[in-house]
């Protein structure tokens, strides 16, 4: 469907889906919109006290309306089981096997995002607590782990190969945030103590969509969707889509960097 509706820049394999079934509520609910007015508008005029000064203790004996319900019922069940069903399904039960995912974690915090890749490994490195540091180690990442040497941490800054399918495991330190980017149709709450799945396919570089936008500036934005305190509005992180080739050697640059022993400890 033609975005007819404005929505923001598609940039996600299932979006157009998204946008089909967001279409197709629009397009029902205008027509509820102006029947039920009509509706209304109709009765006013055939019921007016000039013609009715007394009221009719029967009614109306037409099932018109009746069966106008009905319909309306029956297209309420195609949008259920033809459209948010399956959408559903797709999206929330069909998870890409890790293996052919990329596997990143976020976890949202007053007011930031820390991501979290687990490097060529696979491995994420273990976190503790102790380790915690609001400054130097916001996720408390254990760089004596071995499966911790490859990790590569950022803050409000997640990079992903285009076309492949990543797998983000949403979690948060303190209170409810939500993961939206609108380009991606995505959006995800965060909540303390769950680690939340959630999967797309970007499938238009950053660069793409600079061009596309005749933007050089764009930027996909990930906007924290829960009021989460005074600093919701500046919770903000950055999505870049890269090839593949170019995220591979931003992945190896950063390792290089974060695996350096600190020369200021
Ligand atoms: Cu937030």
């Amino acid at each position: 469907m033609t975005n007819w509706l404005g929505l923001p820049a598609l940039a996600s394999a299932h979006g157009g889906q998204i946008d089909n079934m967001i279409g197709w509520v629009h397009v029902f609910m205008l027509i509820l919109f102006v029947g039920w007015g009509g509706f209304i508008a109709y009765v006013l005029v055939r019921f007016r006290r000039s013609r009715h000064p007394v009221a009719d203790y029967t009614g109306t004996k037409s099932h018109t309306s009746s069966y106008l319900e009905a319909g309306v019922a029956v297209v309420e069940a195609i949008l259920l089981f033809g459209f948010a069903i399956p959408l559903w399904a797709a999206r929330v039960d069909k998870m890409p096997r890790e293996s052919e995912a990329l596997v990143v974690h976020v976890t949202a915090e007053q007011f930031a995002w820390n991501v979290h890749y687990a490097g060529p490994d696979g491995k994420f490195g273990r976190t503790d607590l102790k380790l915690l540091d609001a400054q130097e180690n916001p996720l408390g990442l254990d760089r004596a782990d071995p499966a911790a040497k490859d990790d590569v941490t950022t803050l409000n800054q997640l990079y992903l190969p285009v076309n492949k399918a990543v797998i983000i495991r949403l979690r948060s330190k303190d209170m409810i945030h939500s993961f939206g980017v609108p380009e991606f149709r995505v959006k995800q709450d965060a909540i303390p103590g769950l680690t939340i799945p959630m999967w797309f396919v970007p499938t238009v570089t950053t660069a793409e969509m600079r061009t596309r936008k005749g933007d050089p500036e764009f930027q996909y934005e990930i906007a924290c969707a829960q009021l989460c305190g005074m600093g919701h509005y500046r919770m903000r992180g950055f999505v870049t889509v890269q090839t593949a080739e170019e995220f591979e050697k931003w992945l190896a640059e950063k390792i290089k960097e974060q695996s350096a022993p600190n020369p200021f400890k």
